[in-house]
């Protein structure tokens, strides 16, 4: 066969069945799937030196998940739900990355992924039905599918911040965090950025440094974790109770293992709903916002959680002009991804914390020494960027990928991303996107999402294969249909009433402003894909 792209060195393309980009809890499942249920060839492509995805690149202090261990792990094998014992409530990135590689030992994975490999294009070749791949390093790959278990958040947003080359200070990204870790012993450190990793960072930080200077442009809610060790007690539950809790997270908004309450902020009285916001609180977790069915839907329900919360940072924060600054928040509670911390605001308490609020006083340059704002010049040894992601649509379309006629993934995602239930692009045939946009996952306790996807795809390679097609493609007007879904779901609720929501790109200068993920619920859009499947994959093409 002769490649549609070549490689540098001539070397002799390498043939698989299937190619999936990226070794993290997507690609990993979709390999076991594809490899051992399908028994096909499979190899897995992934640009880190580990495996681990979003969990190899993001070692910065603090770092760790905002879903309870017990609910972000695999749940496709009773062995492992048996073998695998998480220690706190909310695990550690280190313990996440044991978990992953414990997975793909047990799994015999690692033998079919190769690290340090970033797929830089691919082209589809309509003669052959093939995907040819290409990798920085010049390799050549072709494959009847390609499948990108790419993750949604994990290509980098750095500001420009006008003479940051000048700064003399190291600086660094919180999802590019350097292996050997940062000493920040004795040193002034300026964190921009108050997401759920600013907020996860800021308090480990603080305890480490000389001095921190918190660079806030948007003032969020964050809630309680309540991290602790798990018990001996819960640990016996989980094992014998991993069905039951699969169920609930298969069949809720957000696959976690709670329930948003069926009722209303007013069903109750204020001394009624004030009780249920503390119990709660003093619960800790994301469980807070399944407190109402209408805190999502409803903006004066919305106003009873944003005032609890607000009326809670005021309480911690003791310095009236850092509370002030923390609580004045712009947006409903939970219409940007709600944040869980371990004694965020209580940081700010600590006589080496400052607070910077940038919509009063803007980064005007970084100097040799600092940041210099329209206010005054702060003296840094090292930045830290908590900024986010070009989140779900970024490391797609910095990789050079062409469908049917020469079309790339950049023109027809030109205004923004097109695709049906999140899984197939019109023209480009055989290719699927794990957790893609228009699917629940960054809504969701993303395993689980991840989950459903890989088990989606792999039936319906496996249901190719048995009747003898060769290829699918999504067509172009049931795409243009789920997308219209995936504006009514957004719009059903007050997730797109937020200015600066990475769920609308609107974090990233010049990307399209359209809300990415399906909001309509894990649980509705499982069955959706279910039905479609069972509908002989309507709004498929196969041939
Ligand atoms: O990123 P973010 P993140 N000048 O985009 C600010 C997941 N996650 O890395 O709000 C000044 O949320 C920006 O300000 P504003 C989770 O899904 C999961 O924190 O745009 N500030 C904001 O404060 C989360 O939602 C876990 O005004 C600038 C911050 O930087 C997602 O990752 C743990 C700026 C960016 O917040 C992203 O979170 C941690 C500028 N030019 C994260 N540009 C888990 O539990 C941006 N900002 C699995």
């Amino acid at each position: 066969m002769n490649p549609v792209i070549k490689t540098q060195n001539n070397t002799v393309p390498q043939e698989f069945d299937a190619l999936v980009i990226g070794a993290g809890f997507s690609g990993m499942y979709q390999l076991l799937c594809l490899r051992d249920k399908l028994k096909m060839s499979v190899k897995v492509l992934e640009a880190g030196a580990g495996i681990g995805g979003t969990w190899y690149w993001n070692r910065y202090p603090g770092a760790r998940c905002d879903s309870e261990s017990h609910t972000y792990s695999y749940y496709f094998s009773k062995e492992l739900l048996q073998d695998w014992e998480w220690t706190e409530r909310y695990p550690q990135q280190p313990e996440i990355l044991s978990y992953l590689n414990y997975v793909a030992d047990k799994f015999n994975l690692k033998p079919d992924i190769e690290l340090n490999t970033k797929v830089t294009a691919a082209r589809y070749d309509e003669a052959s039905n093939r995907w040819h791949v290409q990798t920085d390093s010049g390799q050549l790959f072709i494959c009847q599918f390609l499948i990108a278990g790419v993750g949604c958040l994990s290509s980098t947003n750095t500001p420009q911040i006008r003479g940051l080359d000048q700064f003399k200070g190291k600086s660094y990204h919180t999802a590019q965090w350097p292996h050997e870790g940062v000493d920040f012993k004795g040193k002034h450190v300026g964190v921009i950025g108050t997401g759920s990793t600013g907020i996860q960072a800021i308090p480990v930080i603080a305890e480490q440094s000389a001095h921190l200077t918190v660079f806030q442009r948007t003032a969020n809610y964050s809630l309680p974790a309540r991290n602790a060790p798990l018990t001996t007690e819960f640990k016996k539950y989980l094992k014998e109770n991993s069905d039951s809790i699969r169920e609930i997270m298969h069949s809720t908004t957000n696959g976690h293992s709670f329930r948003i309450l069926d009722r209303s902020v007013h069903d109750v009285n204020n001394q009624e709903r004030e009780a249920i916001y503390e119990e709660a609180w003093k619960k800790g977790g994301l469980q807070f916002r399944a407190s109402f069915g209408d805190i999502l839907l409803d903006k004066s329900a919305n106003d009873t959680a944003a005032e609890f919360i607000i009326k809670k940072i005021r309480q911690s924060v003791k310095d009236p002009v850092k509370a002030a600054i923390l609580s004045d928040i712009d947006h409903p509670f939970a219409a940007k991804r709600p944040p869980i911390d371990n004694y965020y605001f209580e940081t700010y308490n600590r006589d080496n914390v400052d607070l910077v609020d940038l919509r009063s006083e803007p980064i005007e340059t970084a100097s040799a020494s600092g940041l210099k704002t329209s206010r005054t010049h702060y003296d840094l040894d090292i930045l830290v960027f908590a900024t986010g992601f070009d989140a779900m649509t970024g490391t797609f379309l910095k990789m050079d990928i062409q469908g049917l006629n020469g079309v790339t993934l950049k023109d027809i995602w030109h205004d923004g991303p097109l695709n049906y239930l999140g899984l197939q692009v019109p023209g480009f045939p055989n290719f699927f996107t794990i957790t893609g946009p228009g699917s629940p996952s960054v809504l969701c306790n993303v395993p689980v999402a991840i989950e459903q996807h890989v088990e989606w795809i792999t039936t319906c390679i496996d249901h190719m294969r048995k009747e003898g097609f060769k290829r699918i493609e999504a067509d172009t007007n049931a795409s243009n249909e789920w997308l219209i879904k995936v504006n009514e779901a957004a719009h059903a609720t007050l997730l797109p009433t937020v200015k600066h929501s990475w769920y609308l790109g609107a974090n990233i200068p010049g990307k399209p402003r359209v809300f990415m993920p399906y909001a309509g619920g894990l649980a509705r859009y499982r069955k959706i894909c279910d039905e479609i499947a069972h509908d002989q994959y309507r709004g498929f093409i196969f041939n």
